[in-house]
């Protein structure tokens, strides 16, 4: 149940008073945090000015996925890697943005992976953008060269996930794995302030978040969904809303407050689906599930699927936990059919 809050309560003095609830913590997962905000601080910063000093516009290279890179991604990039790199609690950085492992310190104690900004082809036109990350502990000994099974690890291993949502006001949202909290940007003392205590994610929605315009490429079991989320039934709320914002943060904060679902399929074009399972489904999902909701690949929980490699898409089905059990009662119709 969410708490109320009384009094201001910056990001740090939090992260400092929950740090009290684990006996053995060194601090070390507070400093990461603490780099990771700080970087977001900047970040923001540069998003707010973005269409005053020319950082708009195509950066002219493409990334590992082949999109173009706007100017804003590899600065929030190079932003988060440099400030990992200083902050020495980080091991490696695995980002979209890179095809390769960042090594930062092998003395390091935990491996990011991370968006660093998600949704990059709204930039321009001035909608919500996100930040995504997720931090695990490294397997491999402290001090020992980073492997590649640190950074292949279930999303099951995450010590903390969160992300970073530049829209009308610039929140943090993030787990540690009891419960998530929510802190918005106070631009007047420069601190991420406490706004919302322990989220929980209503059971069932009205908001069904998919980019229809590929209906066509669907599974006919998505497509039947769909067509359920859009049937007259006053009983069950239906037909839901369809709300799609084209950028991952945006939607999924929209259905953890209101309730509802995000859908990325496979297509016939990407038998995956689209977005990344190490830095985009499984941060979300680690928030979903600490919420109270659900995240499957239709059949899979998430967190569950061991990765392959760094870049690795699935597809996703996540949030509200009654609405992703439809969804997947009508994937699972259509394998039987
Ligand atoms: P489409 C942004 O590029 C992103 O990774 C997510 O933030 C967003 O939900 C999705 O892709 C949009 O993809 O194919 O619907 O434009």
């Amino acid at each position: 149940m969410q708490k109320e809050i009384t009094g201001l309560t910056t990001v740090h003095q939090f992260i400092l008073d929950k740090q009290k609830d684990f006996p053995y913590a060194t601090g070390e997962l507070s400093r990461l945090l603490r780099d990771i905000i700080l970087s977001a601080r900047i970040i923001n910063r540069e998003v707010n000015k973005a269409g005053l000093v020319d950082i708009l516009g195509d950066h002219g290279s493409t990334n590992v996925q082949g999109e173009e890179v706007k100017k804003l991604d590899m600065r929030a990039n190079d932003e988060f890697i440099n400030t990992l790199r200083r902050g020495h609690e980080c091991a490696a950085v695995i980002s979209e943005e890179d095809e390769d492992i960042n090594y930062l310190n092998e003395t390091g104690h935990y491996i990011v992976a991370m968006d660093p900004l998600d949704g990059s082809s709204n930039i321009d036109v001035n909608v919500s953008i996100g930040t995504i990350f997720s931090i695990y502990r490294r397997i491999s000994e402290v001090g020992t060269p980073i492997t590649v099974e640190d950074c292949l690890q279930p999303g099951i291993n995450q010590v903390a996930a969160g992300y970073i949502l530049y829209g009308s006001s610039t929140m943090l949202v993030y787990t540690t794995g009891c419960g998530v909290h929510a802190f918005t940007l106070d631009l007047s003392i420069g601190e991420f302030c406490l706004s919302n205590q322990g989220i929980t994610t209503p059971k069932n929605g009205k908001i069904y978040s998919v980019n229809e315009g590929n209906c066509n490429k669907f599974p006919e079991g998505v497509k039947n969904y769909i067509k359920y989320c859009q049937e007259e039934n006053k009983e069950e709320n239906r037909p839901y809303s369809s709300r799609y914002i084209g950028s991952f943060v945006a939607d999924f904060h929209r259905n953890l407050m209101k309730g509802g679902i995000y859908i990325y399929p496979p297509t016939a074009k990407d038998l995956n689906g689209k977005l990344r399972l190490i830095y985009e489904c499984n941060p979300m999902a680690f928030l979903v599930e600490q919420a109270g909701g659900r995240a499957t690949d239709g059949t899979r929980r998430i967190m569950e699927i061991v990765p392959t490699s760094l870049h690795q898409r699935v597809p996703v089905f996540i949030g509200s936990e009654n609405m992703v059990i439809k969804a997947e009662e009508f994937v699972k119709a259509e394998v039987e059919a």
